[in-house]
């Protein structure tokens, strides 16, 4: 039963009262910003109320919380997220045109909060997203950066970064509260203090502070009035005076002080599985976790008098290294603040933490220089020497005599303070994202660690939030499902497995593809107003959207797309089904690589899009500035998802569930989590092409791969690479995509020559392409496949995932919340 929360009449005229507040104007002057701030400050309204309820029953029943500490958050806009799980989305709908207001267009005034790269942000989301409609307590813990990730903008087909200010009109779900204000501590040295009863105290001095101030955001369940918060961190300079006793009146110090709080949050680091190694990336992540484990323990001691008893009402879940240091802050704070003896701390440190790891690449895993570590963050590089210290004695004790083993396995070494290991020896579990991930991790990557640990190493499929992805990004397809199998999916999606009923229904067949279809239009407009490119809605739409990288092979694709260019000049006769490409990424902005890819492909867009001859029948498309909004919209209207990383390199992906559930058939390398789709779906209902990561690891260590051979016999693949350098796609400059070419033939760019192994796997993936053409051609055939594939996405939902870490990890109960009583 959903429940009735919402008045129309008295939300009209909340709306009307809001644009007069906000703005002294009348709902017909008001601009359609104004309008989008007074219908969600309206739709606030609603939310504080179950809010507040939501704490009053975790206060009430003393729940355990879990802390989802996480440098990303990429929530993607509110507004008809948060109408669609307080099931008033129709009802305000409805309430708008009344008004003459179209819920679309004020939806689309919403900037997109991007405080997040890629997967690893977005997943933290959707794990909020179905904390609070599984009624699971729990708080994200991150930081409210200034800017979040960049806008792209297209200029001469090359990637230009601009700034988002997602702040500049003021964020109406968000909510300051100074009241919990926090101190951070930076700098300065550690001095000992004997204390009159015999102890040493460790204490900061000479440091500088930062103020932290959160805001916390509602994050609404499904039709169950939850709301859990994300409290995400503002940085504001501490007072002059409030700089440490001995440093009081050092003008030099106050203005350094004062400079440090404007820079900390400035801006979100846009590298994704890549480090930096910069200084102010290292203050951002002490900044957010400091502020946030003293909210938790503050929290927790308005209930608690025992200290001991902190494992019982608290999990820290850290989201990748980039949190770690929450240990030793945790630790810190046990010893310096608690007085707790050492075993006594650790204890209950290892109990609170569980880390979990979302890549292998190893130019992802955070080693932070010592001088920049302990300069920062003097009495924390204390607490992870000791940390340290004690694990090599446990490493000497399990494997006497292996010095091997410390030098792979030792928290610092070599000048470096590495934070996966320091997650590993401190946290009571280490999960993968995706059973082939954790694998590989277990065996390859961190086998000393699981050999030593095994019972700590656990494997978290990830998933994805259906009332997103489908209930709100795809309506037609969400109203279709639910037509045929009851509304039950958007909390429990295992139940869309009912949709196999259907899938030999001519009917059934026709209505799924005419949605597909709707959705194809849905997004043809879009590039038409935003490319200015036409595209046909019959022709297959193949996509891939995801962070650009180079072991996600978008240079894969666009190399197969300028064989088929090829073949389709030299055979103009040759059958050949309409195709589009869709493309939508961002490249990190130092990622040199990466960017050129993305010249590639417009390159190759401009190209053949222009060539009359072939008559469109090959489209190339970029979507400029791909980001969760947009991505909605591409998800419900994809044929053809593209999954096709060096098997071994993604660990999960996320995205190849969002396409499932959508109704979309991968092609895809036996990689992350494809391996899962396939054990659910049938590999026979997806188009699986490459090698397997077996065979990419043994390759990659008996070092005997060499692509220059495929590239002297195999003359199709020869052209296409030919084609990099001889200015056929670069009139101008045939030289600009030479470190493409280089990257896959020349072993001197890089430490060997294509490392991830794209001309290994061309054949098998113009042959998988090749079978989904034919495929695509028996409409009912592959109808029925895109419905099963839809039908067995059941597993990918993030709440079956939330539900294994609660069992396995967080140990939490589920919370009603029951509405207030009106008197
Ligand atoms: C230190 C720089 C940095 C920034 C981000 C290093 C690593 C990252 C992330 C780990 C990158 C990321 O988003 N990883 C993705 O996480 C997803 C959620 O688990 C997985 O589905 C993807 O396979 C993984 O690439």
């Amino acid at each position: 039963m959903k429940r009735e929360i919402f008045d129309k009449e008295a939300f009209k005229k909340e709306v009307k009262d809001n644009v007069r507040m906000l703005y002294r104007k009348d709902l017909e002057e008001a601009s359609e910003q104004e309008i989008f701030q007074a219908v969600s400050y309206a739709v606030k309204e609603v939310i504080i109320d179950q809010w507040m309820e939501t704490q009053s029953s975790m206060k009430r029943e003393d729940s355990k919380v879990v802390y989802y500490m996480s440098m990303e958050f990429l929530m993607g806009r509110a507004l008809g997220n948060n109408l669609i799980n307080l099931t008033a989305y129709q009802a305000v709908a409805e309430a708008l045109e009344e008004m003459g207001l179209d819920l679309n267009v004020i939806e689309d005034q919403e900037p997109d909060p991007a405080l997040g790269n890629g997967g690893l942000g977005r997943l933290a989301a959707c794990f909020m997203e179905s904390l609070s409609t599984l009624g699971y307590p729990a708080y994200g813990c991150g930081i409210r950066y200034r800017y979040g990730m960049f806008k792209q903008k297209i200029k001469d087909g090359f990637q230009v970064e601009v700034p988002d200010n997602w702040l500049k009109d003021g964020y109406p779900f968000e909510l300051r509260r100074p009241e919990y204000t926090y101190e951070v501590k930076f700098g300065g040295y550690v001095r000992a203090v004997n204390t009159p009863d015999g102890r040493v105290k460790f204490v900061q001095e000479g440091y500088q502070s930062v103020k932290a101030v959160p805001y916390d955001m509602p994050i609404i369940g499904y039709n169950n009035h939850m709301v859990n918060t994300l409290m995400i961190w503002d940085a504001e300079p501490a007072e002059c005076f409030e700089l440490d006793s001995f440093d009081k009146g050092d003008y030099r110090k106050a203005v350094e002080q004062e400079n440090l709080a404007r820079n900390l949050v400035d801006v979100l680091y846009p590298n994704d599985n890549h480090i930096a190694g910069k200084e102010l990336r290292l203050k951002q992540q002490y900044f957010f976790v400091s502020a946030s484990v003293q909210r938790a323990i503050a929290r927790f001691k308005k209930m608690h008098s025992d200290i001991h008893d902190l494992p019982k009402k608290v999990a820290f879940q850290l989201n990748d290294t980039h949190p770690t240091v929450a240990v030793a802050e945790l630790m810190r704070y046990l010893l310096d603040e608690e007085e707790l003896q050492w075993d006594d701390a650790w204890n209950i440190t290892t109990q609170v933490c569980a880390y979990t790891n979302h890549t292998i690449m190893a130019e992802a895993l955070e080693k932070w220089p010592i001088e920049i570590f302990s300069r920062l963050l003097p009495r924390i590089y204390q607490i992870v020497e000791e940390i340290n210290r004690r694990f090599i004695l446990q490493i000497q004790e399990h494997y006497p005599g292996d010095n091997g083993k410390i030098e792979r396995m030792a928290i610092i070494y070599n000048g470096q303070v590495k934070m996966a290991h320091l997650a590993i020896a401190a946290g009571h579990s280490v999960n993968g994202v995706a059973r082939l991930h954790t694998e590989i991790l277990k065996n390859q990557e961190l086998k000393d660690f699981y050999e030593l640990f095994p019972d700590k190493f656990n494997n978290k499929t990830n998933g994805i939030t259906q009332r997103r992805f489908l209930l709100h990004g795809n309506q037609l397809l969400a109203k279709w499902v639910t037509d045929h199998v009851g509304e039950e999916w958007i909390t429990d999606l295992s139940k869309i497995e009912k949709l196999t009923l259907y899938v030999d229904d001519e009917k059934a067949q026709h209505e799924f593809m005419n949605i597909k279809y709707q959705n194809k239009l849905r997004l043809a407009k879009y590039i038409k107003e935003h490319n200015g490119i036409d595209v046909d809605p019959r022709s297959i739409f193949d996509v891939q959207v995801k962070r650009l990288h180079e072991y996600k092979r978008q240079l894969l694709n666009v190399l197969h797309i300028m064989y088929l260019y090829n073949e389709l000049k030299e055979h103009p006769d040759m059958e050949f089904y309409p195709r589009t490409f869709i493309f939508g990424a961002k490249a990190a902005a130092g990622y040199k690589n990466a960017k050129l890819t993305i010249k590639l492909i417009n390159s190759v867009a401009e190209v053949i899009n222009n060539d009359k001859s072939i008559q469109d029948k090959i489209k190339v498309v970029f979507i400029e500035d791909y980001r969760v909004s947009n991505a909605e919209w591409i998800f419900a209207a994809a044929d053809v998802s593209e999954q096709i990383s060096t098997a071994s390199k993604e660990a999960s992906g996320t995205g190849n569930m969002k396409f499932m559930l959508n109704g979309a058939v991968t092609i895809g390398t036996m990689d992350g989590a494809n391996v899962e789709m396939a054990e659910e779906v049938g590999k026979e209902n997806m188009f699986i092409f490459g090698m397997s990561s077996d065979e990419v690891i043994a390759h990659e260590k008996n070092r005997d791969y060499d692509p220059m051979q495929i590239f002297n016999n195999d003359q199709d693949i020869r052209k296409v690479l030919m084609q990099l350098i001889n200015g056929f796609y670069s009139p101008q400059d045939s030289e600009l995509f030479r470190d493409l070419y280089n990257s896959l033939l020349n072993t001197q760019c890089t430490q060997y020559a294509d490392t991830y192994f794209i001309l290994a796997d061309f054949r098998s993936y113009a042959e998988a392409q090749k079978a989904i053409t034919e495929a695509y051609k028996d409409e009912k055939g592959w109808a029925k496949m895109a419905m099963l594939n839809t039908a067995h996405s059941g597993k990918f939902s993030s709440d079956r995932t939330i539900e294994e870490y609660v069992r396995d990890i967080w140990h939490l109960e589920k919370l009603t919340v029951e509405p207030e009583k009106e008197d």
